[in-house]
């Protein structure tokens, strides 16, 4: 599938949604993960350290973000080039960080549909299955980049 123009800027309008409520969509991103994978709480050591409710909790939230954005960034370089580039360091980080943690690949269908469902709901009227494709093929590109590097590492 190729990666339009269109796709990019649809891409790009759901999170300048998302950006204006960072707090309450990363909150409600972590937390669709949980409802459908309740164990991988304990996979997140700003969880397993620490008392402080979901909320409050700065270190989820600037994760969750963290998330966002590269799926993001990974749509405007499937329209640039075609294919994701995550930076060599970078992703041999993420990819040492979620084999550390225990992640295996089901996992991440499962925070493909919570990053779906959390821009559903971000985005409203403006959903469509055209948005959803589009946010799917950016995060299917960066979660197989990610899984690659995590098989590299054993
Ligand atoms: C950590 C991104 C998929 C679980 C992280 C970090 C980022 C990230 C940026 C933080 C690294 C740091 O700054 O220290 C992503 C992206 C994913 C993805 C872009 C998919 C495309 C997953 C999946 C799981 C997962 C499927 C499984 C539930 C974790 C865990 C940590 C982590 C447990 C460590 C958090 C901690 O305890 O500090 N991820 N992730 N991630 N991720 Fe993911
Ligand atoms: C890390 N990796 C994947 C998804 C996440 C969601 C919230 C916080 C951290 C995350």
């Amino acid at each position: 599938m190729t990666f339009t123009e269109k796709d990019e800027a649809l891409v790009k309008e759901s999170w300048d949604i998302m950006k204006q409520n960072i707090p309450e969509y990363s909150l409600r991103f972590f937390s669709i993960i949980l409802e459908i994978a309740p164990a991988a709480k304990n996979m997140f050591s700003f969880l397993r350290d620490s008392e402080e409710v979901l909320q409050n909790n700065p270190k989820l939230k600037a994760h969750a973000v963290k998330v966002f954005k590269m799926t993001c960034e990974s749509a405007i370089q499937l329209r640039e080039k075609g294919e994701v580039v995550v930076g060599e360091t970078t992703l041999k980080y993420l990819g040492a960080i979620h084999l550390k943690n225990g992640v295996i690949d089901p996992h991440f269908e499962v925070v493909k549909q919570a990053l779906l469902r959390t821009i559903e709901e971000a985005s409203g009227d403006k959903w469509s299955e055209e948005l959803k494709c589009a946010w799917s093929v950016a995060y299917d590109h960066l979660a197989a980049a990610i899984k690659a590097e995590m098989k590299e590492e054993v």
